[in-house]
């Protein structure tokens, strides 16, 4: 019987700015029912409210949903990111039940160890970013502009959320170098912190990589692709995209998909749940 998660990991909500697909997101977290929910950094974004402050109603309730959920005991551990770094200086502390962490190592159901962080500490070790076409500067405000217009326009005739940044990302040969690199910078770290993962976001791109034995996992962003990586109580690791049509985008390489016969009940209704395989993914992240 599997009605519920063992821990959710999102990021990149950048709440306080236009871009912020905080409808979607204060859906998920209102139907999704975790033992554990980390919050892996640029959850607010303080750097985009410092230029102009924007909070409507529902990234407000998304916030006291989350502290409500912890209220009522849900683990909540919140690691900032490069755009909430504020809250890095609070590190160790607890607020109405979150917790504040510079990083964390998380624990799967069958034993193996991920470490956790925003992931912009790699930005120095992958540099010269073509990403920067893309994230985080004029270019990528753009595009996100772009983004909600276009789909402000979609959902006017009927149609699903679609990501052109997910679009561009994809089929852009330098971004997808750049998110290469940015792949294995995590997945070096992970061989030296001697853990079997990392996980992490910064990158607004959701994918799992798995090289010599160790796994790289994205958990994507709410701002263009609407995703969240997830662990089952059974311990396997899937990355899905929550919008009016949510689906699996993907289930973490070399495990057993016996998931596709078997959409959580209550989460999914069971048509919309598709298999993936890891080579697919990237489309829809
Ligand atoms: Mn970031």
């Amino acid at each position: 019987m599997q009605d519920s998660l063992r821990a959710v990991f999102i990021s990149d909500a950048h709440l306080g700015s236009a871009a912020c697909q905080a409808e979607h997101l204060l859906d998920f977290l209102n139907k999704i029912k975790t033992d554990r929910l980390y919050l892996v950094g640029d959850i607010i974004d303080l750097l985009e409210m410092r230029r102009k402050a924007h909070f409507p109603e529902t990234h407000r309730a998304i916030l006291s949903l989350i502290m409500r959920k912890a209220r009522e005991g849900m683990e909540v551990i919140y690691i900032p990111g490069n755009h909430d770094d504020f809250f890095r200086q609070m590190a160790g502390q607890t607020f109405s039940g979150v917790k504040i962490r510079l990083n964390s190592v998380h624990r799967t159901a069958d034993g193996r160890r991920f470490h956790v962080s925003h992931g912009d500490e790699f930005d120095q070790i992958v540099q010269l970013s073509p990403l920067a076409l893309l994230v985080g500067d004029k270019a990528h405000g753009m595009m996100l502009k772009l983004n909600s217009w276009l789909n402000r326009a979609r959902r006017l005739f009927g149609f699903p959320y679609w990501s052109l940044a997910g679009y561009l990302k994809t089929h852009l040969g330098r971004a997808r170098e750049f998110i290469h690199r940015y792949e294995n910078a995590a997945l070096k770290a992970a061989r030296s912190l001697e853990v079997d993962g990392y996980i992490c976001g910064h990158i607004h791109y959701a994918a799992f990589r798995r090289k010599d034995g160790r796994l790289y996992c994205n958990d994507g962003d709410w701002v263009e692709h609407c995703s969240a990586l997830v662990e089952t109580h059974q311990g396997q690791l899937r990355l899905l995209h929550w919008s009016e049509q949510p689906r699996w985008l993907a289930v973490e390489p070399d495990a057993e998909p016996t998931w596709i016969d078997d959409p959580i009940p209550g989460l999914f209704p069971a048509p919309v749940c598709c298999a993936m395989t890891e080579k697919q993914a990237p489309e829809a992240a």
